[in-house]
């Protein structure tokens, strides 16, 4: 956990200050515009790549919605992508995955197609290309790097190559997938890209393969702020990526209960605090989404499985999953929790106070707020990882 010494975001530069002055509504302020700020920060990727490469199904899987849901893109083996066409992400609107058509599709030079996309609103190019990576591919990568944007290969469909490759007598996993990687770093390097980034994956098994390892390349070569925007929106694919959301959440619980607008805060029945419930229901939901233990995410993803919605609730212990989060509800929740976190909070309350100059009287509610508010994300947590676990022995067959 972090400890006192932390330096703030630059974002939150007065807030010692408006502490220190005891100005708690003019620091209460800036970490409510921080903390907003923070869970809309745009973030678009382009999906591009030749017809049938699987750009729909990819960025369907991506957004854990089934191929024949209301809002998929559409996917079949005959030509469907022919214009741009924007997906936001279901709980974070502010990340859109962008489908767009191949370029032989288009007709274009890549120059011309890159215009016509308006390639500048694009963070990253995901090249989709199976089974193999044709010119044009290539092409297109050639003149985004030279419009200094970011691109990664992915070569799709992997599940039917290894299927195929199953038969042979000597076969082995491993030995075929770093054929394929071999092979297709081999043909692009012959085309003329120096060191291709290439990503083995199957849209129908996101936790198998490369996808994780695609995942990491993109967060680290992000700009900085935009690295938790990815990681919120990525899909549960392992337990890893389930604590790493875990760790980026934790490391915002510090400012929540600072950004209590003054006079918004009611008290905890029981507890000797006053919190402002409007603020922490924003992060017990922002919590439930990025860990997709929503009720939208869970219908979204019982419809990816062999399962119903209920098979994958059964197995959830928080009161705040699957769960409406209103203000009344999450204040009932608090009460119950609180009784547990009160005993935790005499011991701690002196010890973790994370900016310097916060007023003593603050430190006790801002010590129980955080408390309740790691339980909540604790349980949380717990809950994504059992209904991850649920979801891999529900998984449909393709
Ligand atoms: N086995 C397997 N099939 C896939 C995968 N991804 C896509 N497909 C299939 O490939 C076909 C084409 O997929 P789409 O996602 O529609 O391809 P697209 O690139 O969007 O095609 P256009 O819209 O025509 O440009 C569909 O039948 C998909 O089911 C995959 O990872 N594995
Ligand atoms: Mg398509």
């Amino acid at each position: 956990m972090e400890g006192p010494n932390d330096s703030c975001p630059k974002e939150l530069a007065g807030v010692e200050g408006d502490l220190k002055n005891n100005d708690t509504a003019a620091a209460a302020a800036k970490i409510e515009q921080y903390l907003k700020e923070q869970n809309s920060i745009p973030l678009n990727i382009a999906i591009t790549g030749e017809s049938g490469s699987g750009k729909s199904t990819f960025i369907n899987a991506f957004r854990g919605i089934c191929d024949e849901e209301e809002g998929a893109a559409p996917t079949s083996v005959t030509e469907t992508t022919s214009k741009v066409t924007p997906y936001l992400h279901p709980n974070y609107p502010n990340v859109t995955l962008w489908d767009l058509p191949g370029i032989d599709t288009t007709k274009f030079p890549a120059k011309k197609y890159l215009k016509i996309v308006e390639f500048e609103k694009f963070d990253d190019f995901i090249i989709i290309s199976d089974p193999r990576f044709r010119e044009n591919d290539v092409k297109l990568a050639q003149e985004i790097q030279r419009m200094k944007k970011k691109f990664y290969f992915v070569r799709s469909k992997i599940d039917n190559d290894i299927n195929g490759a199953h038969r042979k007598t000597d076969f082995s996993e491993e030995r075929t997938l770093t054929k394929i990687r071999e092979d297709c770093v081999q043909r692009l390097r012959e085309l003329g890209i120096e060191s291709p980034q290439v990503f083995l994956v199957s849209s129908f098994d996101l936790q198998m393969y490369d996808f994780s390892l695609l995942q990491e390349t993109l967060e680290r070569e992000l700009p900085s702020n935009k690295r938790d925007t990815l990681l919120f929106v990525m899909p549960n694919i392992s337990p890893e990526i389930i604590n790493k959301k875990k760790t980026a959440l934790q490391s915002k619980i510090k400012y929540y209960p600072l950004g209590s607008a003054a006079g918004a805060a009611v008290p905890v029945p029981g507890l000797s605090v006053a919190v402002d419930v409007a603020l922490l229901a924003g992060a017990v939901a922002h919590f439930g989404h990025a860990f997709g233990v929503d009720i939208p995410s869970l219908r979204r993803l019982s419809a990816r499985t062999d399962g119903s919605h209920t098979d994958l609730c059964a197995v959830i212990i928080s009161p705040l999953a699957a769960s409406e989060i209103s203000k009344e509800f999450l204040m009932r929740v608090f009460t119950q929790l609180g009784c547990t976190a009160a005993l935790i909070v005499a011991e701690e309350a002196s010890q973790w106070i994370p900016i310097v100059g916060i007023p003593v009287a603050m430190g006790l509610s801002f010590t129980t707020t955080s408390k309740l508010l790691n339980l909540i994300l604790n349980q949380l947590a717990e809950d994504a990882q059992s209904v991850f676990e649920r979801a891999l022995g529900l998984k449909k067959s393709h």
